[in-house]
């Protein structure tokens, strides 16, 4: 699509400040765990995380991975480790794959480990969440507290004033996220971010981006639109059309007989949010990936 994306307006006002809370966390810790939506790995990657993150180690995430596509969480998964990243893919809201992370950070972090204990240390290893908004950042904190014994550790002296949890593995993990804002210069990486929930309803034209995510159901996954909307979408078949189509087969209807296409709306994002329509990966990474 190339196209703009005037039917989402974004500000980045609060970047500066966002962005020197998140410089100033990162000088206390030796690891960064870089949540991604596993729905759109690409598009829910902060485009300054290279620069902001550098010198330090990072951990790739694919949270979510429940709600996408199985098979393309494979693709992704081999992507990232073919670049050598440490990866692993989890459900921060059932814990499924959080049993994977503490070991992946001290592979991540061999060499000061080793280092340390060439040393005679034993010092706990230190690490941060980074995401985009809504990526999961606080259900993966609240789960990896629940787990730990020791809940949240203070460690005051060496970081006056921030909450640690004690994770196993010896890792202490800050227990405030660094929220990193989306790219949102490209208008196909804004309508990922839109259709999972990254980039708030308020700020969008509803009806405009679920006319989209129909016409891009419609080729990725059109039998879960026949079997909860009754549609039978054919791939050239107008957004509007089809979202006209879900509230009449819904009853969404305001006076006069008229349908509500904005309730039709909000019901398709929400149900798609909620994996309501079947597990889908809205991007695949470059294809020199053989899993
Ligand atoms: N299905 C599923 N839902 C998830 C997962 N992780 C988080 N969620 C849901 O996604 C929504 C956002 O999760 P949060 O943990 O609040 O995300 P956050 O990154 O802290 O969001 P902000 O604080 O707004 O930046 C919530 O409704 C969670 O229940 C996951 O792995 N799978
Ligand atoms: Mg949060």
């Amino acid at each position: 699509m190339d196209r703009e994306a005037p039917y989402i307006q974004w500000f980045p006002g609060h970047m500066t400040k966002t962005r020197r809370m998140i410089e100033s966390d990162l000088k206390l810790v030796d690891a960064v765990v870089e949540l991604l939506d596993a729905r759109t790995p690409k598009s829910s990657q902060n485009p300054l995380i290279e620069e902001l993150t550098k010198g330090k180690k990072r951990l790739v995430v694919l949270n979510k991975s429940d709600l996408a596509d199985p098979a393309a969480n494979r693709l992704w998964m081999a992507h990232f480790k073919a670049q050598g990243a440490e990866v692993v893919e989890l459900n921060a809201v059932t814990g499924k794959g959080v049993p994977s992370l503490a070991p992946a950070l001290r592979r991540l972090l061999k060499e000061k480990i080793e280092r340390d204990q060439a040393r005679g240390m034993n010092k706990p290893l230190r690490a941060m969440v980074l995401g985009i908004p809504n990526v999961g950042k606080s259900s993966l904190i609240n789960r990896l507290a629940k787990a730990s014994k020791v809940k949240v550790a203070d460690r005051p002296g060496v970081t006056r004033g921030k909450q640690w949890i004690r994770m196993e593995g010896n890792i202490d993990l800050l227990d405030t996220p660094g929220i990193l804002w989306p790219k949102f210069e490209d208008s196909e990486v804004s309508l990922h971010l839109a259709f999972t929930g990254a980039i708030k309803d308020d700020v969008m034209d509803v009806e405009e981006i679920a006319c989209l995510l129909l016409e891009r159901l419609s080729r990725l996954n059109p039998s879960a639109l026949t079997a909860r909307y009754k549609l039978e979408p054919d791939p050239e078949q107008p957004g509007y059309e089809l979202l006209t189509k879900l509230g009449r087969n819904r009853g969404f209807l305001i006076s006069g007989g008229e349908i509500d296409t904005e309730r039709a709306a909000r019901i398709l994002l929400d149900e798609f949010r909620g994996g309501k329509l079947g597990q889908v990966t809205l991007e695949l990474p470059p294809r020199e990936v053989t899993p």
